[in-house]
């Protein structure tokens, strides 16, 4: 904090004007004895209230989407004083960004640097810091950073005393920023057979699905044995997708066996599951085949009753 009160700038102007006016004067150290006390004590009564009352810096904290843009964040100069003058003297407050988990563009390149000066002449009267978030196609976890704001001057009289304290006013707000993209995986269920190539499709209600095309709504992959993954871009509030299989038959072998998928969508990995059954090829009554032996009997059969055919004749 910096000490600034309009009651501390009185006092000190007070303290001032006596000192002027005892120059004024050419009043040494012994002549001046009395006034020299009524100086201190304003200085002393000013330092008092330069410590009760204090000006500061605030910085908002909230957590936008991916997809916000550019967003403004608020920076507010305040004091402790419960009754702020309409206007001051231009107080200038320094702001950046600062990486934390989400970084600029000379890292991961989650939103864009800004930094700059504003100057105040007004208590409790937002200015607005703007930063833009960068919407990528990548599924990450939520990221934050930091603004930063510090009170680098005061008008003259007021910096003074700050400086006496050797005080700074530094704020930071934080930034969380949403991923608004996400991995669905959707699972293939086989019982009782083994795994087969199933075309699958990821319906959406809002939103779209990158795999592919981008930009549509509805995507198919195909996948033998298990796992098809869709990566559902830049999805909105309340989004819901919906994993089916392609076909308007299940696989040869097998049957359908019901859909669950987890309900809702956040950030984060979704996953469907499909289940399939095997089933027996048909129900026709299974014809009997002969073996090996059986088929030499057949044989020898009608060779015997040619046999006995040629004799008859
Ligand atoms: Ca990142
Ligand atoms: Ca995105
Ligand atoms: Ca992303």
């Amino acid at each position: 904090m910096i000490t600034l009160t309009s009651v501390s700038t009185y006092l000190l102007q007070a303290h001032a004007g006596l000192e002027r006016w005892t120059s004024a004067r050419n009043m040494d150290q012994s002549g001046g004895v009395n006034l020299r006390k009524i100086r201190q004590f304003f200085l002393v009564l000013s330092t008092i209230y330069c410590v009760q009352l204090q000006a500061f810096v605030e910085v908002d904290s909230f957590a936008v989407s991916e997809n916000a843009g550019t967003i403004g964040a608020d920076v507010t100069l305040k004091t402790t004083n419960p009754t702020p003058p309409a206007s001051i003297a231009a107080v200038r407050v320094d702001y950046t960004t600062v990486d934390g988990t989400a970084e600029d563009e000379n890292g991961s390149g989650d939103y864009e640097a800004a930094a700059g000066t504003f100057q105040f002449t007004q208590f409790n009267v937002a200015q607005t810091v703007n930063v833009k978030i960068t919407n990528d196609l990548i599924v990450e976890v939520p990221e934050s950073f930091s603004l930063e704001a510090t009170i680098i001057s005061a008008p003259v009289t007021q910096q003074q005393v700050g400086a006496k304290n050797g005080t700074q006013a530094v704020a930071a707000g934080n930034v969380a920023i949403n991923d608004d993209d996400l991995e669905f995986t959707v699972n293939l269920s086989f019982s009782g057979g083994a795994p087969v190539e199933v075309d699958i499709k990821l319906t959406c209600n809002n939103g779209n699905v990158n795999a592919p095309p981008l930009g549509s709504l509805m995507a198919t992959k195909t996948t033998t044995g298990g796992v098809a993954k869709f990566k559902v871009i830049n999805f909105l509030p309340g989004l819901q997708c919906t994993a089916t299989q392609s076909a308007a038959t299940p696989p040869p072998g097998f049957a359908a066996a019901g859909t669950t998928c987890n309900p809702g969508l956040a950030a984060g990995v979704k996953v469907c599951t499909i289940n399939y059954q095997a089933v027996a090829a048909n129900n026709a009554v299974p014809i009997p085949t002969l073996g090996l032996f059986s088929k030499l009997l057949l044989v020898l059969l009608m060779l015997g009753m040619a046999i006995g055919l040629r004799r008859y004749v």
